[in-house]
């Protein structure tokens, strides 16, 4: 590249190694909303977000699911023209988020230009930044050998590697991205999707891992046997898993449905308890 600049290109290797730090993150509008999921913690309570949508869409639709675990770690959206990485920002507040496209760069599981062909224009891959358990135990030993700050959990790690202006640190982190949605996409002449399942698909297609063991779902009772399932195997997946995921997986029906201010109504997570452990208080200092 040094020799000939002209073939360098914005997806080069060599540019998923950070150059000068940055000063600041800049401010990024979400065009559609990046909103997080309403919770349920009971079969009854899904029940009831059947009902609601049932009473909503005043036709019958198949109520097939797209489930899949929920992932603990930090909703970020990708922007993709002509196939090639242009754009990434965190959620934020759901209206605006942080511009952290260099720091994204950095992380090999995010393809910087789209594998396949016939993927829309433009396109936006909505996922969750995450670290895996080991990783985040490498991590934390590597730390307090050198004597530097320790993170409390997987997520917290995560969220600080995110938020590095000093680039070179973020590449040397290991993170990990598991795409489960589209924002923006504009398909012609590539044929929409009308699946959320053949929209995971073609993530993978197109490069991205997407959440392990996700499953098609046909009643509210399957996705309440498929969260226990997720339950019950918590410890044996590769990353911290805080619930399970239900998507109404008719892409058409999710559209006539939409969103409230807060959450969309065509998909619900089923949370777990957090998870409970004792300790010793041994001091309280008063300040
Ligand atoms: C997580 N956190 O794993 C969504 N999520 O979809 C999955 N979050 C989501 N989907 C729409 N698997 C908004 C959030």
């Amino acid at each position: 590249e040094a020799e000939h600049p002209e073939l360098k290109t914005p997806a080069s290797p060599s540019v998923r190694v950070g150059g000068q730090p940055l000063t600041a993150f800049k401010q990024v509008r979400h065009e559609i909303p990046m909103l997080s999921l309403d919770n349920v913690f009971s079969g009854e309570e899904l029940q009831a977000f059947e009902q609601r949508m049932r009473d909503r869409l005043k036709r019958e639709v198949s109520f097939t699911f797209c489930c899949e675990p929920k992932l603990d770690g930090l909703a970020v959206s990708l922007l993709y023209v002509d196939g090639q990485l242009v754009q990434a920002a965190t959620r934020g507040d759901g209206t605006t988020g942080e511009e952290i496209t260099e720091n994204v760069r950095t992380i090999k599981a995010i393809p910087l230009s789209l594998r396949g062909e016939g993927w829309p224009a433009r396109l936006e891959v909505r996922g969750e930044v995450v670290m895996y358990k080991k990783d985040f135990a490498a991590l934390n030993e590597k730390q307090e050998a050198l004597g530097l700050k320790t993170f409390a959990n997987p997520r917290n790690a995560a969220a600080g590697t995110l938020r590095q202006l000093d680039i070179s640190i973020t590449a040397s982190r290991p993170l990990r991205f598991l795409a489960y949605s589209l924002g923006e996409a504009q398909w012609q002449p590539a044929p929409a999707c009308t699946l959320q399942s053949e929209a995971m698909a073609r993530l993978r297609e197109y490069g991205f891992l997407t959440p392990p063991d996700g499953k098609l779902c046909e009643s509210v009772q399957a996705v309440e046997d498929y969260a226990q399932w997720v339950r019950e195997h918590r410890p044996q997946f590769r990353m911290e898993i805080d619930g399970a995921v239900a998507k109404l997986d008719n892409l058409e029906a999710q559209q006539a449905l939409g969103f409230t201010a807060r959450a969309p109504r065509f998909a619900v997570a089923f949370k777990f308890p957090a998870e409970q452990a004792q300790t010793l208080l041994k001091d309280i200092e008063i300040q």
